[in-house]
């Protein structure tokens, strides 16, 4: 087993964990995150267990979370930005979450062109999770179910576009942001949850674009640079897709801290480059 296959190996066990356990911690409240959003139990329980997991690891050198101020440091290696639980608002009403996890071969803070892996966790009807790494050219799925991981296929981005979600409300986005969704909405099917890992597995699945854009409430957008958009980013690329903040990849985004977030799409090449042309227009 070499270094990533033991991040892999550790994400998955834990991951095994979270989905049997998900339901007592659902609708606990917590304190507040670093980006002063509420916390719910379940995003600090998940994130403690990533935590011991990830950092008793030999090869990770620092353990930076979401739901953490700082990161920590755990000796030497890489470092681990993990959104241990993506989506939590939609647990209450019983829907799907996903944990998001980037591997840096550098000290945060640090652009998407550092990570050698991202992984992406769907906690559905079942449990399965994407990786892309560094040492490999495909996009690996594996079903997890009964303490197993078992290949359940790779992906690619289909080259027709079916689907569109984007976040927000029209009367806190920009007007050029609403003359493109509009448009969008027009030849595409609607499917937006609120969960950015589960939005983006139906963009993976039939074609399309995902999309949380600048807002009145978040005038840098919602997602957050490290845990969320570089690391779904470079799995979607590795995957065929494309990614941008309006300007550039999102994998080029320098973050300005540890908790910088960034306007975030994910999607087919095609609507990547509408998005670019609405925005900079
Ligand atoms: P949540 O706050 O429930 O954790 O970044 C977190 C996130 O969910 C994303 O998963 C999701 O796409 C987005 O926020 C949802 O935000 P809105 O409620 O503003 O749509």
């Amino acid at each position: 087993m070499n270094e990533l296959d033991s991040v892999v190996n550790a994400v998955q066990q834990t991951a095994h964990y979270v989905n049997m356990h998900l339901a007592d911690h659902a609708r606990t409240g917590a304190g507040t995150n670093p980006s002063g959003e509420d916390q719910i139990g379940a995003d600090v329980w998940a994130d403690s267990l990533f935590f011991d997991k990830l950092s008793s690891l030999d090869c990770v050198g620092a353990y930076a979370s979401e739901e953490r101020e700082d990161v920590v440091d755990c000796g030497d290696g890489y470092s681990v930005a993990i959104d241990p639980l993506d989506g939590s608002s939609n647990l209450a009403s019983n829907n799907s979450v996903g944990t998001i996890i980037g591997v840096y071969d550098a000290d945060l803070p640090a652009s998407g062109r550092e990570l050698v892996a991202s992984m992406m966790v769907l906690y559905g009807p079942y449990t399965t999770m994407a990786v892309a790494r560094d040492d490999s050219d495909t996009v690996q799925e594996f079903l997890l179910r009964d303490g197993f991981s078992e290949r359940w296929g790779t992906f690619r981005i289909p080259e027709e576009a079916m689907v569109v979600g984007l976040a927000g409300k029209d009367s806190e986005r920009s007007e050029e942001f609403n003359t493109l969704a509009k448009e969008l909405e027009h030849d595409l099917k609607l499917r937006y949850g609120g969960a950015t890992v589960a939005d983006l597995a139906q963009v993976l699945e039939y074609g399309g674009l995902f999309g949380y854009p600048k807002t009145a409430v978040y005038p840098e957008g919602k997602l957050r640079v490290h845990f969320e958009a570089a690391p779904l980013a470079y799995l979607v690329e590795a995957g065929g897709g494309g990614s941008t903040d309006g300007t550039q990849s999102l994998l080029d985004v320098e973050p300005t801290g540890l908790h910088a977030r960034t306007p975030t799409f994910l999607g087919n090449e095609e609507l990547i480059e509408r998005v670019e042309t609405a925005l900079t227009e």
